[in-house]
């Protein structure tokens, strides 16, 4: 596309992400991936729906309301919309929703995912050359995206902190991350229905989660289900409760999106604004340590009442929101310069951030949230620069994006090591933030 002044790499860099969201384009949603993700996964989509919006509006906007199609009664949003007969485990009656009163009359997951789903349709509204049916989409979008968020600030938020409980790892969408691990160590398993991975026909093993987690996943579905998905009994039992950092930060932000298309629609923003007021006030007490002085931010354990204190790139989340405090952005910025990719082991010029420092002991290079380089984590990152006016950073962690996509494809996550391409090739989410990065920062 011209009007963006693309040189040639770019250029190729855009077209070959555009064909792979139009590979993986169902008609009325997009895929993850065709083969080991075929169904619609809720924070996919809305990154999707970031990408889309500048090269497809209507595909956008279709991607966010089918979404939404899904939603529960109580304005839960499914982490998964299963679409097809497709394999994939867990499968829709593993779930076994109809378990619950506010289950919807589609086949969905029982757990929820990050809420990226106001900035994406705020950010459709935005680079939309069709203000007419934007603004019909803000209109359809809005007292969904409201019951959403409404549900994650009080059915998920008993304590009243304008901050997020998890139940699951996978409501994170940092599955097997090092955050978890101590939580799901202690669960001792009595008992867990057979089942049969399909992940591992697909990728290898290394770089996917361990037996040991998914039995622990497996565990904790059982739970909810034993529950009938009543949140008040699953908090009351579950070994699993978590404020998490990343999903609370996305929500923050999410509810400034939110926010906008209120206005701009014309309603009423009050209840918002408290939400706002609400995770302004607590923020900083949950995630994090006053004493250390690092600055970095940490998911806080409700069982335990304890911060779990693994230094991840979610602890550098803060960036993201406009939270922190304009002199402790330098802290962050160091903090992510010690994370990055060592440059003498690295083939590419440039360096992204790793899902943990490359130091720490716990770093794999292959498995999955436990090393790898992520586009949609930099991509967050890259928008908290841009936010507090770190271009010349922004613009580099972009740069090296775009090369990685350039001499690898749009891979799922990527070996930081050498840049190779891990789990599966042709991800959505990875091609349609290169979109957003290309066209917009
Ligand atoms: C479980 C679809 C999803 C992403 C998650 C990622 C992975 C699923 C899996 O794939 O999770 O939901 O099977 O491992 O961790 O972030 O949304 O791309």
């Amino acid at each position: 596309m011209d009007e963006y002044n693309f040189n040639k790499k770019e250029k190729r860099v855009f077209k070959q992400a555009k064909d792979v969201l139009e590979k993986n384009w169902k008609g009325r949603y997009t895929v993850p991936s065709l083969t080991l993700y075929p169904h619609q996964w809720s924070w996919d989509s809305a990154f999707i729906a970031i990408g889309n919006a500048h090269i497809n509006q209507y595909r956008a906007q279709d991607e966010l309301l089918s979404l939404f199609e899904g939603q529960w009664k109580n304005g839960m949003v499914p982490h998964t919309v299963y679409r097809t007969k497709k394999s994939y485990f867990p499968p829709p009656e593993f779930w076994n929703i109809d378990l619950s009163p506010d289950a919807p009359n589609m086949r969905t997951s029982g757990i929820t995912h990050p809420p990226v789903h106001a900035i994406a349709a705020y950010h459709v509204f935005q680079n939309a050359q069709d203000k007419n049916s934007a603004i019909f989409f803000l209109k359809q979008i809005y007292p969904k995206l409201l019951k959403f968020h409404n549900y994650l600030m009080t059915t998920r938020d008993p304590e009243k902190t304008g901050l997020v409980t998890i139940f699951h790892p996978w409501e994170s969408g940092f599955d097997n991350s090092v955050r978890w691990d101590d939580t799901l160590s202690k669960i001792e398993i009595k008992e867990v229905p057979e089942y049969t991975r399909t992940d591992l026909d697909r990728v290898g093993t290394e770089e996917r989660p361990s037996d040991f987690f998914y039995d622990r996943y497996v565990y904790l579905i059982e739970l909810l289900k034993e529950c009938h998905y009543n949140e008040e009994k699953i908090y009351d039992l579950t070994p699993f409760k978590i404020k998490d950092v990343v999903f609370s930060s996305i929500l923050y932000m999410a509810n400034k999106s939110l926010f906008k298309i209120a206005e701009i629609i014309g309603q009423n923003c009050d209840e918002i604004n408290s939400w706002q007021n609400k995770t302004e006030k607590n923020y900083y007490h949950y995630f994090c340590c006053d004493s250390d002085n690092e600055h970095l931010v940490y998911d806080y354990d409700i069982s335990t009442k304890q911060r779990i204190e693994k230094r991840t790139t979610a602890s550098l989340m803060s960036i993201f929101t406009d939270l922190l405090d304009k002199e402790k952005v330098q802290n962050i910025l160091s903090w992510m310069k010690h994370s990055h990719i060592c440059k003498q082991n690295c083939v590419h010029n440039h360096s992204l951030i790793t899902s943990i420092a490359v130091q720490d002991e716990e770093f794999n290079p292959l498995n999955y949230w436990r090393g790898p380089v992520w586009i949609n984590i930099n991509w967050m990152l890259i928008k908290g620069l841009l936010n507090y006016g770190f271009y010349d950073e922004a613009k580099k962690l972009k740069d090296a994006i775009i090369d990685l996509a350039d001499e690898h494809g749009f891979f799922e996550y990527y070996n930081p090591l050498t840049g190779e391409g891990l789990g599966i090739n042709e991800f959505s989410w990875s091609a349609a933030l290169t979109i957003d990065l290309l066209c917009h920062s």
